[in-house]
């Protein structure tokens, strides 16, 4: 054959394969574009994404946003910090969702994000995560993606097993990791084992979401982990790892790890309700500050509450049970029939799982090992389900598929490790890069896992991305888990830390996401209903501007009569009723953030103008063609000046 003959040959098969690979290729995935009637194409909401994926941002303090598959970025939800771009925690508004019985603490360490649940399943309604070190718990808006409410943990020191529920959202839970003083107070830190206790909070949630802290159990002063609700034939119970029942106050690497076992402790909070309406609880005195969001006026507003419920475990018998737990147990987690209760025993060799049916039995034969402060120890062999071999170093968490398997995160070995509930035997196992901590299957701790991904959370990404000076970023992968084999798909950097994750499939949330706040229900004290009522108010040295926003000019843009040293509260009204037009606010010298101010709502932040002169403002956001234009000017005099208020638009 000649040569030039086998060339167009060759040519044309890949012409042809091309073609069919393009063709044919995009064919089989579905179409991913919807087209607007001037021809133009886009991608549909959904396309990519089956599910929202919600991190915790560790140190951070927020929460991330992601869908999945793809692992794009949406959104962080500004929630236990400070926030400018949103002004969370600047705007004279939203600073009450930070205050505590400490003050104003406008940073946290958010670790546990938990997706509300009715009947043991994910229900979209809400999202809450925890404050581990000023301790306090934080439910977000899922209609919103907006933190809705903060309360603050009493009598605890670092919330971290924290905020587990029960199966509809009767509580929310929260143990300390930390004991401490309880009441607190001024004594030697060697006093540990005389004075110090933990406490394990039971955060009521009301129908409309709002949580109040219902009772607390006083328990020894070990240190309370993690924690998950029962579901099922557990419901009405709730499980908590312990660590440190060494009770060690120095060096616990090395003190708090002595004990062979230590324990998962087994709550009955069904019987805690019946013991608080006899009314067996003692009535501390405290404080802590809950913390809501109104919507309608659109501000927050703190309440300090003085009093709280204890229940003391020998006073109140079959509350509280050990299980004991080899060895520094990390995670707990209840398997989706709510039978098994998995423990990621740190410095263990193999994964325990208790039964909870032969928990039951061993309290009803009173196998007990002993008891500590009333709390009775059940013995190993009687409540123990199964033993998971080889199942990596440092096992920590575990999550489920529905499908028979459980998923434990190995932090040591930086591997997840697939093994099936009752044979026991590790089935299948993938590296992590590096350093997994906590992992997450959709709906993977709940009564009914969506399961099809298994996503891990990285400490440690050393080698796998740019490099970004001294820190790196943390990371989360998605693995298929569709098939017997765990399959990596992607990896992609997440914002702070993700020690926990949840997923939930994303047409779920999308039907209910807001587009605006309907400006006839603005109840904002200081929003105005139309562009007319903008108007510049002097009290004393106090200043209101009440202006409004909408495409694609401020009304006032013009405001004179501002002295140096003068208080200007501007408080602005976002009049557009679109979505996702929001407009946003910044003055020159305003020793704050902006303002980003949603359709239909009002914001306010405060400026104190130290020189005179005349200070542009303008609009943040890209909100029109003429965004540009969205500005206007404010004249700063003297102090003492006699220049009067004036302001206007247009004249
Ligand atoms: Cu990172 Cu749940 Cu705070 Cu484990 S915790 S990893
Ligand atoms: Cu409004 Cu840009």
């Amino acid at each position: 054959m000649n040569r030039k003959y086998l060339k167009a040959v060759l040519v044309g098969f890949a012409v042809v394969a091309a073609f069919v690979i393009l063709h044919y290729g995009c064919q089989e995935s579905k179409d991913l574009t919807t087209g607007d009637e001037a021809g133009r194409v886009y991608v549909a909401p959904g396309t990519y994404d089956e599910f929202y994926l919600f991190t915790s941002g560790g140190f951070s303090g927020q929460i991330g946003v992601y869908g999945l598959p793809s692992g794009r970025m949406f959104k962080v939800i500004p929630v236990f910090s400070q926030d400018p771009e949103k002004a969370w925690g600047y705007s004279e508004e939203s600073k009450p969702m930070f205050m505590t019985s400490h003050g104003f603490v406008p940073w946290d360490d958010a670790h546990h994000p938990k997706l509300s649940q009715t009947d043991g399943i994910a229900d979209g309604r809400w999202i809450f995560i925890n404050g581990n070190n000023t301790p306090r718990v934080a439910r977000v808006d899922l209609t919103t993606f907006k933190t809705a409410e903060i309360i603050e943990i009493p009598n605890s020191g670092g919330n971290h097993g924290s905020p587990f529920l029960t199966e509809n959202t009767e509580y929310v839970v929260a143990s300390t990791r930390f004991s401490v003083p309880i009441p607190d107070k001024d004594v030697a830190i060697s006093s540990y084992k005389e004075n110090f206790k933990g406490t394990i909070s039971f955060v009521k949630v009301a129908k409309d979401g709002a949580m109040d802290v219902a009772f607390q159990i006083l328990v020894p002063g070990f240190n309370y982990d993690l924690a998950h609700g029962g579901k099922g034939p557990s419901h009405g119970w709730a499980f908590f790892t312990s660590y440190n029942t060494e009770q060690a106050n120095t060096l616990l690497e090395v003190n708090a790890s002595q004990n062979d076992k230590d324990f998962i402790a087994a709550v009955n909070w069904k019987k805690a309700e019946e013991y608080v309406a006899q009314g067996k609880y003692k009535t501390f005195n405290t404080s802590y500050f809950r913390n809501y969001f109104d919507e309608k006026k659109h501000m927050a507003f703190s309440e300090e509450k003085k009093t709280v419920k204890v229940l003391i475990p020998e006073e109140c018998p079959g509350l509280i049970y050990y299980l004991p737990t080899p060895k520094s147990p990390h995670g707990v987690d209840v398997d989706p029939t709510g039978e098994y209760i998995a423990a990621g025993g740190k410095l263990a060799s193999v994964i325990v799982v208790h039964s909870f049916s032969k928990m039951m039995k061993a309290i009803e034969n009173k196998e007990f090992e002993t008891t500590i402060d009333g709390i009775p120890v059940l013995k190993y062999e009687s409540v123990i389900g199964g033993e998971v071999n080889n199942p990596g170093l440092g096992p920590l968490h575990t999550e489920f598929d529905g499908n028979g398997y459980g998923y434990t995160s190995s932090f040591i070995s930086s591997e997840i490790v697939k093994w099936k509930i009752g044979t026991w035997e590790v089935v299948d196992r993938i590296p992590a890069y590096y350093s997994i901590g906590h992992l997450c299957v959709p709906g993977g701790d709940t009564r009914k896992p969506w399961g099809k991904y298994v996503i891990a959370l990285n400490k440690i990404t050393k080698d796998r991305y740019l490099p970004t000076g001294p820190e790196l970023t943390q990371s989360a992968q998605l693995i298929d888990i569709s098939g017997d084999k765990m399959k990596l798909l992607l990896d992609f950097p997440t914002i702070g830390e993700p020690h926990y994750a949840q997923a939930i499939p994303a047409d779920i949330l999308m039907k209910n996401s807001k587009k605006i706040y309907p400006i006839e229900e603005n109840q904002h004290p200081y929003g105005i209903k139309a562009e007319k009522d903008a108007r510049v108010v002097r009290e004393g040295n106090v200043v209101h501007v009440y202006m409004s926003q909408i495409r694609t000019h401020f009304a006032p843009d013009n405001i004179e009569g501002i002295k140096v040293g003068d208080k200007v509260y501007f408080h602005i009204t976002n009049l557009e009723q679109d979505w996702d037009i929001p407009h946003g606010f910044a003055v020159k010298g305003l020793q704050n953030s902006e303002l980003l101010i949603m359709p239909g709502a009002t914001e306010t932040i405060v400026w104190t103008p130290l020189k005179e002169g005349v200070y542009p403002f303008y609009c943040t956001d890209f909100c029109s063609a003429l965004h540009q234009e969205m500005s206007g000017y404010i004249r700063v005099s003297p102090k003492g000046s006699n220049v009067a208020i004036t302001y206007g638009t247009g004249k």
